[in-house]
C-alpha cells in the first residue's frame, strides 16, 4: 500500500494565475498597455528577455501579441471561476493588473471601471467560498512607466507604486485578506525586463541596474506591508521567490563553495530583506567584486526593518546544479536560471529539469532560515496536450508531476515545515510568461486556443481536473 501524507487541516489547496497571461480585454476597456502587451509571442520572446536594449515598441506586422487577448478570463470569469469551485479550490491566486487600475501608472485617480471589474471577480469567488490570493505586481508594469520612467530603475516608481497599493487595499479591505507584493521578485537579475520594467542599458550594467532597482522594489514592498496592516487588520501579506535549490555537481569542495555562493545570492538575497528586514552581510562581497553600489534614501533601512512579511511564497518548477568551471556543453538547455545539466534528472519538453525531491529540499530550506509560514504558489508542468476524437485530454504525465511534487510537500509537512498552501500553476491553460505560447500547457482546464490565433475559447476538463478534485476533497490523502 502506497503511504498517505497529512496535510494540516485548513490547508488552502488551489490554483495560480496571472492578469496578464489570462485576462485579454486589452481592447475595449479602460485598461492602459503594459509590459506584457508587447512581447511578441513565440520563441522570439524569450531571445528578448535575455538581451539588452529592447524598445517596448509593438511590430504587429512583424509579431503577434498573444497577451491582448490571453483566454479572455475578461470576459469569461464567472465560468472560469465555477469550474475552479467544481475541483473544490478553497484559495484562487490571481493577479491585478496595475495598468487596469492607473492606465498609466503616475494618474493621481484611478479607473473606476478596472476596479469594478475587479469587485466582481472578488465577488464570484466569495459567492463559490474561494479566497482569493492577489499579486500586487506580476510582471505588468504599465508601459507608461516603462517608458517615461526607465521602470523600477527609477525612485519615482516607489511613490506611485505606493498610491496604487493604498487603492487596492482601502477599496478590497473586506474582499482579500492574502496579498502577495511582487512575484518572483528575486528573478529580476537574470530578467529585469519582466520584473523590474526595463531592459538592461547593457550586459556591463545590468547587475548595477537590477540591484538599484530591487531595493527600490523593497522599500515599495515594505511600504505596502506596513500600509496593509494598518488598512486591513488581520491581512496576511507575504514575498514572492523563484525558489532553486543548487547543489553542487560533486563532492569537490570548489564546486560546493560555488553552489553555496551561487545559491544563496540567488535564492535568500530578496528573502533576507524581506523576511528578515536587512541586507544579508554576504551580498557586501559580491557588490564590491562587481562594483555595484546602492543609492539609499535616509530611511529606507528603517522602512524595509517594518515591513517585513507574514509568510514566504514562491514559485518551484526546477532546481539547479552548479560546477565552478562550467563549459558549453554542460550546461543545461532551458535552465532559465544558470547551471550545468544534472545526470540525474529528466527534462520537459521545455527543457526545464523535474526535480520533485527538490521542492521538499526548497520547503526545507526557506524553512530552516526563515521559520515563517510557507506556501508554494507556482508549480506544475508545461506540456503540450493532445485532445481524443471524444474531446477527452488524458494528461497522465501532469498528474504524474503533480503527484510526486504534491508528495514531496507532504515529506517536507513532516519534516516540520509549517506549510500553509499550493496553489499549483497555470490551473487554466494560459499564455506562457517566457514564450508567449499558448501550447505550453498547465491547465486542469483545457482552453481551445492556438499558437497561430485560432481556436474557439472552449474550456474543457482534462483527466487533471477530476484527479485534483480528488486530491482536494481528500486534503491530499488521495494521490
Ligand atoms: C513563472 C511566472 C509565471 C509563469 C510560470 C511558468 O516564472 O511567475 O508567470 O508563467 O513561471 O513559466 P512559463 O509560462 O514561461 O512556462
Amino acid at each position: 500500500m502506497s503511504k498517505t501524507y497529512q496535510f494540516p487541516k485548513n490547508f488552502l489547496w488551489g490554483g495560480a494565475t496571472a492578469a496578464n497571461q489570462m485576462e485579454g480585454g486589452f481592447h475595449g476597456t479602460a485598461k492602459g498597455p503594459n509590459l506584457a502587451d508587447v512581447l511578441p509571442g513565440g520563441k522570439i520572446r524569450m531571445k528578448l528577455l535575455s538581451q539588452s536594449g529592447f524598445d517596448f515598441e509593438m511590430d504587429t506586422a512583424k509579431y503577434t501579441y498573444p497577451n491582448h487577448e490571453a483566454i479572455d478570463f475578461y470576459h469569461r470569469y464567472k465560468e472560469d471561476i465555477a469550474l475552479f469551485a467544481e475541483m473544490g479550490f478553497k484559495v484562487f491566486r490571481m493577479s491585478i493588473a496595475w495598468s487596469r487600475i492607473f492606465p498609466k501608472g503616475d494618474e493621481m485617480e484611478p479607473s473606476e471601471e478596472g476596479l469594478a471589474f475587479y469587485d466582481s471577480v472578488f465577488d464570484e469567488l466569495h459567492k463559490h467560498g474561494i479566497e482569493p490570493l492577489v499579486t500586487i505586481a506580476h510582471y505588468e508594469t504599465p508601459l507608461h512607466l516603462i517608458k517615461e520612467y526607465g521602470g523600477w530603475k527609477n525612485r519615482k516608481l516607489v511613490e506611485f507604486f505606493e498610491r496604487y497599493v493604498t487603492v487596492l487595499f482601502n477599496r478590497y479591505k473586506d474582499k482579500v485578506k492574502y496579498w502577495l507584493t511582487f512575484n518572483e521578485i528575486n528573478g529580476a537579475t537574470h530578467f529585469p525586463l519582466f520584473g523590474l520594467g526595463f531592459s538592461a542599458t547593457s550586459d556591463e550594467t545590468r547587475l548595477q541596474e537590477s540591484f538599484q532597482g530591487l531595493h527600490h522594489q523593497f522599500v515599495a514592498s515594505a511600504i505596502a506591508v506596513k500600509l496593509g496592516h494598518r488598512i486591513i487588520p488581520g491581512s496576511q501579506i507575504g514575498c514572492m521567490l523563484i525558489y532553486a535549490p543548487t547543489y553542487s555537481y560533486d563532492a569537490n569542495p570548489e564546486n560546493v563553495m560555488h553552489a553555496l555562493a551561487d545559491g544563496r545570492m540567488f535564492n535568500f538575497y530578496c528573502g533576507d530583506v524581506q523576511v528578515r528586514g536587512e541586507y544579508p552581510t554576504f551580498s557586501n562581497r559580491f557588490f564590491k567584486e562587481n562594483d555595484i553600489v546602492i543609492e539609499m534614501q535616509e530611511g529606507d533601512l528603517d522602512i524595509i526593518k517594518e515591513g517585513t512579511v507574514d509568510f514566504i511564497s514562491f514559485s518551484y518548477y526546477m532546481s539547479r546544479t552548479e560546477k565552478k568551471n562550467k563549459t558549453a556543453e554542460e550546461i543545461g538547455e532551458g535552465n532559465l536560471i544558470g547551471g550545468v545539466k544534472n545526470p540525474f534528472l529528466k527534462a520537459s519538453d521545455w527543457g526545464w529539469e523535474i526535480d520533485p525531491t527538490g521542492l521538499r529540499v526548497a520547503l526545507n530550506e526557506l524553512y530552516d532560515r526563515y521559520q515563517k509560514p510557507l506556501m508554494v504558489v507556482e508549480n506544475g508542468l508545461g506540456a503540450y496536450d493532445k485532445v481524443e476524437e471524444d474531446g477527452s485530454i488524458i494528461d497522465d504525465y501532469r498528474i504524474d508531476y503533480l503527484r510526486d511534487h504534491i508528495k514531496a510537500m507532504g515529506e517536507a509537512v513532516e519534516d516540520g515545515v509549517d506549510l500553509i498552501g499550493y496553489t499549483s500553476w497555470g490551473c487554466i491553460d494560459l499564455v506562457s510568461a517566457s514564450s508567449g505560447e499558448y501550447s505550453k500547457r498547465y491547465g486542469f482546464i483545457y482552453v481551445d486556443k492556438h499558437d497561430d490565433g485560432s481556436g474557439t475559447m472552449e474550456r474543457s476538463r482534462k483527466k487533471s481536473f477530476f484527479w485534483y478534485k480528488d486530491v482536494i476533497s481528500s486534503n491530499g490523502e488521495q494521490l
